[in-house]
C-alpha cells in the first residue's frame, strides 16, 4: 500500500484544495477528514479539508484563469486534454488499484474506471476541433446568420464515491475543451483519487503554463458544496448523487438563474422475454447486479421476466450467483468487493426486510459476512409478487429484485412505473419486441439497450437519465453543449438597414 501511495503522491496527510502545481493550499482550521479502506477499516491517509477561505481562493484562481483560458483557441485546449489522457494511461494501473483500495470495487474494475478516463479524453481532444455551429440563410439580403459556442465560465463538478474519478473526467474533459476550468468537489467517500487525479492534472497543466484550470476543493457537501450550488461565479454546476440531494441542488442553483447537469439515481431494469438467449442474459444480469457490488447508477436492480422462463431463469441465476467469490477487491479472482460503508450494509439489510414484509422471498444470499469485514455482504435474489414501495426505490446495494409478467405492454408498464429513468434494457431475440422496447411507447430511460445489460456504458453516447434521474446528460455525443453558451450572430454586409418580418420604420 505504501508504494502505491507513494507512486500517485499520497502523503499521510494531504491538503485539501488546489489549484495547479505547486499551489496545494491548507488552512491550519481545516477539519480532518480519514479515508478507511472498506475492506479491511483501516485508515488509509488524511486530508485537511478546505475552509470556506480556501474555497474562495480556489474559485477566485478559477475565475481569473477562465479570463485567458477562454482565449486560447479550442484545438490548442485540445492538446493539453490529449496529454492528460497520456499521463493517465501511465498510471493506469495504480491509480485503478487506488480506486479499489479507497471505495472497494474490484481492481479490474477500478483500472476499467481509469479507462473510461482515457476514452473520454481522447473524445475530448477530437471534439476540440469539432465545436460546431450551424449557419442560417436570414430573410434579408446581404446578411449572413450563425451561431457560435462560446466558453461558458467556471464549471463545478460534484462527484460521488461510486465512480470517484471518471465522473470528473467526463465532465472535465469536455469542460475543459470548450474553455471552461473546472473546480471539483470529490466525494467524502473517496477523496485521495481526488488528490491523486489532480497530481496528475497538475502536472500536464504546468506544461502548458495553465495551472488554475484544474482546481480541487475537498470538504463536506453541507460546506463547500453548499457554497458551489450557491455561488454566482460558477454558471454550470455538475452533480450526481441522490435524489433527494439532487432536488435540493436542482432548486437552489434554479434560484440564481444557473445551470445544472444532474446525475441522479437509477432504478434499472431488464426484460427478458420468453425469446430471450438466457447465454446472454444470465452473464448479463450477473454484471449489472453484482458488478461494483450494485452500486452503480447503472447497476440492474429489477428484472422482468415473461413468466414461461422466470423459474428457469431465476434458477440459473441463482447457480450463476453461487460462483460470485466475495472478498479482498485486490485479488484477481475476487468477483465482489466490500460496500463503501456500514450504513450502506444497513439501508441493505432494511430494504430486504421490507421486502419480506411487502410479500417477497429471498430465493439468494442477502446475509451479512462479518467474517470478512463489516462492509461485506452477500448479493441477493428477490422474488417479488409485485412491484411494490421497496422495488421502486433505488438502494445501492447489490439486490436484484425478480418479477414475472404475461404480455410485453405488461412488462413494458411495470419497468416504466418508478419514478427513475436512466438505464434499461430487452434481452429478446425477436425484432418486434426489441423495437417496441426501444419506441417511443417503450423503455422511458435515458439509455435503452438490446441484449446488453444496463452498466457499463460507453463514453461515445450521451449519458444520463430522464425523470428523477434529473434529465442531465454527460460525456459523448453532443453533451459538449450543456458546457457552452450558444451565440447568434446576424452580419449585414449591404449598404441597406432592412428590418426583419418587413417592418418600414421611420
Ligand atoms: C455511475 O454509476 O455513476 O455505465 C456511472 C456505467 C459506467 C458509468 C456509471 N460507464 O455503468
Amino acid at each position: 500500500m505504501k508504494n502505491l501511495l507513494e507512486k500517485l503522491h499520497i502523503d499521510a496527510v494531504n491538503a485539501g484544495a488546489c489549484t495547479g502545481a505547486g499551489e496545494w493550499l491548507t488552512d491550519p482550521a481545516g477539519k480532518v477528514l480519514v479515508s478507511y479502506n472498506p475492506a479491511t477499516g483501516e485508515p488509509i491517509a488524511e486530508i485537511t479539508q478546505a475552509t470556506d477561505t480556501l474555497y474562495d481562493q480556489v474559485v477566485e484562481r478559477a475565475q481569473k484563469t477562465f479570463e485567458t483560458w477562454r482565449t486560447l483557441p479550442a484545438p490548442k485546449r485540445g492538446l493539453l486534454i490529449r496529454d492528460l489522457g497520456n499521463a493517465l494511461r501511465e498510471v493506469q494501473e495504480p491509480l485503478g488499484e487506488l480506486v479499489t483500495l479507497e471505495m472497494g470495487k474490484i481492481r479490474v474494475e477500478g483500472i476499467g474506471e481509469v479507462q473510461e478516463m482515457i476514452d473520454i479524453c481522447d473524445f475530448a481532444m477530437g471534439l476540440s476541433r469539432q465545436l460546431y455551429g450551424l449557419t442560417m440563410h436570414s430573410e434579408r439580403p446581404a446578411h449572413r446568420m450563425y451561431e457560435q459556442w462560446h466558453p461558458l465560465g467556471v464549471v463545478g463538478v460534484i462527484t460521488s464515491f461510486n465512480f470517484p474519478v471518471a465522473v470528473w473526467a467526463w465532465n472535465t474533459a469536455i469542460a475543459v475543451v470548450a474553455g471552461d476550468p473546472v473546480v471539483w468537489k470529490p466525494s467524502s467517500s473517496a477523496p485521495l483519487t481526488a488528490i491523486a487525479v489532480q497530481h496528475v492534472a497538475n502536472q500536464v497543466a504546468a506544461d502548458y503554463g495553465a495551472a488554475g484550470v484544474f482546481n480541487l476543493v475537498i470538504g463536506s457537501g453541507r460546506t463547500v458544496g453548499e457554497r458551489m450550488i450557491t455561488d454566482q461565479r460558477i454558471p454550470l454546476v455538475s452533480f450526481t448523487g441522490s435524489v433527494a440531494m439532487g432536488r435540493h441542488v436542482s432548486e437552489t442553483i434554479a434560484r440564481r438563474l444557473g445551470r445544472s447537469i444532474l446525475e441522479l439515481g437509477g432504478n434499472n431494469a431488464i426484460i427478458v422475454t420468453e425469446n430471450a438467449d438466457l447465454d446472454l442474459a444470465v452473464p448479463a444480469i450477473l454484471f449489472g447486479a453484482v458488478g461494483t457490488a450494485g452500486q452503480r447508477c447503472t447497476s440492474t436492480r429489477r428484472i422482468i421476466a415473461h413468466r414461461q422462463i422466470v423459474d428457469h431463469l431465476v434458477e440459473r441465476l441463482i447457480a450463476a450467483y453461487r460462483q460470485v467469490r466475495i472478498g479482498d477487491p485486490m485479488l484477481p479472482e475476487t468477483l465482489m468487493g466490500p460496500l463503501v460503508e456500514e450504513s450502506a450494509v444497513e439501508e441493505m439489510l432494511a430494504a430486504l426486510d421490507a421486502a419480506r414484509t411487502q410479500g417477497g422471498e429471498v430465493v439468494f444470499g442477502g446475509g451479512r459476512l462479518l467474517e470478512r469485514g463489516r462492509c461485506f455482504v452477500e448479493p441477493a435474489i428477490v422474488r417479488m409478487p409485485q412491484q411494490t414501495a421497496i422495488v421502486q426505490e433505488e438502494t445501492f446495494a447489490p439486490i436484484l429484485y425478480v418479477m414475472a409478467y404475461e404480455t410485453l405492454d405488461e412488462a413494458i408498464a411495470i419497468h416504466n412505473g418508478v419514478l427513475q429513468g436512466l438505464s434499461s434494457a430487452i434481452f429478446t431475440t425477436n425484432l418486434l419486441e426489441a423495437e417496441q422496447f426501444l419506441s417511443a411507447s417503450g423503455s422511458d430511460c435515458g439509455i435503452a439497450n438490446v441484449n446488453i445489460g444496463t452498466s457499463g456504458a460507453e463514453i461515445g453516447g450521451a449519458f444520463g437519465g430522464e425523470k428523477e434521474t434529473g434529465g442531465g446528460r454527460e460525456s459523448g455525443s453532443d453533451a459538449w453543449k450543456a458546457y457552452m453558451r450558444r451565440q447568434t450572430n446576424t452580419l449585414n454586409w449591404s449598404r441597406e438597414l432592412p428590418l426583419a418580418q418587413g417592418i418600414k420604420f421611420g
